[in-house]
């Protein structure tokens, strides 16, 4: 008959129903976040809360916070982030659940304000076209806030009726002022908990799978694709580029193994045969459309060329070679009567927008000196991986991906510094941001314990467009002594090199650095990543056996 613990029967009524409200709040959240997800299937993939709430921290994040993340998480800062996002929301929920023990419309009405924030961050995300967005958030709000008032409704204390007299508590005889025994619809609340849990698990699954299912169409104009044989071919990877030591970075980065860098929670999947490029802007005599076709029907370039990203710490991973194939963009410019400023045209940035919002600004001066500046269609001869920009993005040799690389292209303005800064100029990376001359060990890995005789130390160089001249290792505070250089693809990519070493027993510290074709020997000045990329020398620390 009694339900509390002894001594305590209201305080054990007290703590059954606290978790009680906890779990309704729980399953308010879940409903709610249920719900949205299976109308962003119907919407939108980017309109559902947590995608657009994320997106919207992402872009408010400061800086150092973003770089930290970056460097904290790597490629998984994003699913840090969601999973944050989703435990806040289930803090707040049960929050909530608690606030709805005692108030029940104040409970709901909590529920139906994050319905609203979410919907808020929807819309004004820099991808949403149409109010629609807000759907998934409101209805899923609306829907939490239903669950949460009428699961609160079953925790509602009604006074016991037939226990209400004072002698069935047993061991509580003293406390005769003790209030009559109150309760509450347990074996209802039971009831509609399971009920709500059930159909919150059935929603949400069902929303999963649509949106999983979501895109289809572009992978299936993915698959169509075929990519011609280019009219001007990559030059011949000499035999000598790859050097033949274990453990250094293969001279060709596969897709799988390419770094990713991006704002986007979910990867976009653009159709390839809807796709557009649209190019106007300042000085543009013939604004041009352009569509997937009329690409593949143009001269196609294939070009080797390694890509870093402005975040890779001195030593770090972000940066990768691939051989991209795609059309030139300066012909394509020059078609549409861009004259970049170096010939008197009036537009000196070419700022690149992407189907999520993303914008880019490329000084036009680069993209129409010579170099091989496209807009790729195929990565390692396939179409681009969704990842990595499907159907289109840009490339411009020398220059950080953050200025050059825009993904999932939809839109081409020429315009100036003064009149535009892109989306990370505005959280205060640099307006340029040419690739520094950099250098990295890739074996020995750090404190690996090599045996003492030769031990092969080896790596990559970088100093794209402007290319690597000389490599020198150096070990403790010896002198610098010259690495062998593998054979060079173009001055567009990495270099590597190797440097055999006489290892004597001890701790020992390696040290490299660059020189570039200019003559320009990589700093030994350590700077961060922000504003215009990492400076400074990679070394490793081992311990010789
Ligand atoms: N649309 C879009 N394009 C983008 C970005 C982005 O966030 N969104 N990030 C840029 C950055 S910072 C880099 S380093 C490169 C990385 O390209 P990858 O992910 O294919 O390696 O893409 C660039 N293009
Ligand atoms: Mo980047």
């Amino acid at each position: 008959m009694r339900r509390g613990r002894p001594g305590g029967p209201r305080g054990g009524t007290d703590w059954w129903r606290g978790a009680a409200g906890a779990l309704s709040g729980a399953l308010a959240g879940c409903a709610a976040l249920a719900v949205a997800e299976l109308l962003s299937a119907a919407v939108r993939r980017e309109a559902g809360p947590v995608v657009a709430v994320g997106g919207a921290a992402i872009d408010r994040t400061p800086a150092a916070v973003k770089d930290w993340a970056i460097r904290q998480f790597g490629t998984n800062d994003k699913l840090v982030l969601q999973v944050g996002i989703v435990a806040v929301l289930a803090l707040l929920a049960v929050a909530l659940g608690l606030v709805a023990l005692r108030r029940r419309g104040l409970g709901a009405a909590g529920v139906l304000l994050f319905g609203a924030i979410g919907a808020l961050a929807a819309v004004t995300r820099p991808d949403s076209t149409s109010p629609v967005d807000a759907l998934p958030s409101l209805v899923g709000g609306v829907a939490g806030a239903a669950l949460l008032y009428v699961l609160a409704g079953r925790l509602r204390v009604t006074a016991e009726a037939d226990g209400a007299e004072p002698a069935d508590a047993a061991g509580s005889a003293g406390h005769s002022e003790e209030p009559p025994r109150a309760t509450w619809d347990r074996r209802g609340f039971i009831v509609a908990a399971t009920a709500a849990a059930a159909a919150s698990a059935g929603v949400g699954a069902l929303g999963r799978s649509l949106n999983a299912a979501g895109g289809k169409d572009a992978v299936a104009s993915r698959d169509r694709i075929r990519l011609p044989a280019p009219a001007s071919a990559a030059p011949a990877v000499p035999r000598g580029a790859q050097v033949r030591v274990p453990g250094v970075s293969s001279f060709v980065t596969s897709a799988a193994d390419f770094y990713r860098v991006d704002t986007a929670l979910v990867v976009p999947r653009v159709n390839a045969d809807s796709w557009r490029l649209r190019i106007h802007g300042k000085g543009v005599g013939r604004p041009t459309t352009v569509s997937f076709a009329d690409l593949l029907r143009r001269e196609l370039i294939e070009r080797d060329i390694t890509l870093t990203c402005v975040s890779n710490e001195v030593g770090g991973p972000y940066v990768g070679n691939a051989r991209w194939i795609g059309v030139r963009l300066a012909d394509l410019l020059a078609e549409c009567g861009v004259e970049p400023p170096a010939k008197g045209g009036p537009a000196d940035q070419l700022v690149a927008r992407s189907v999520d919002g993303m914008t880019l600004g490329t000084p036009v001066d680069d993209v129409m000196d010579g170099r091989d500046a496209m807009l790729a269609l195929g990565m390692n001869g396939r179409p681009l991986p969704f990842e990595h920009g499907f159907p289109v993005r840009m490339l411009v040799p020398g220059l950080y991906g953050y200025v050059s690389a825009c993904k999932w292209i939809e839109d081409i303005e020429l315009t100036t510094f003064d009149a535009y800064d892109p989306y990370w100029v505005r959280r205060d990376w640099a307006r340029e941001a040419p690739v520094k001359t950099q250098s990295r060990i890739d074996t020995p890995k750090p404190f690996a314990r090599p045996k003492a005789g030769t031990v092969m130390v080896a790596g990559v160089a970088w100093a794209q467009h402007r290319g690597i001249d000389k490599v020198e290792v150096r070990v403790d505070d010896g002198p610098w002594r010259t690495a062998d250089l593998a054979a060079e693809a173009t001055r567009d990519t990495w270099r590597q090199w190797s440097f055999p070493w006489k290892a004597t027993p001890g701790g020992h510290t390696l040290t490299v650095r660059a020189t570039d074709r200019t003559g320009e020997v990589q700093t030994e000045k350590r700077t961060r990543t922000i504003p215009d990329g990492a400076s400074g020398r990679h070394a490793v620390v081992v311990t010789v056996d």
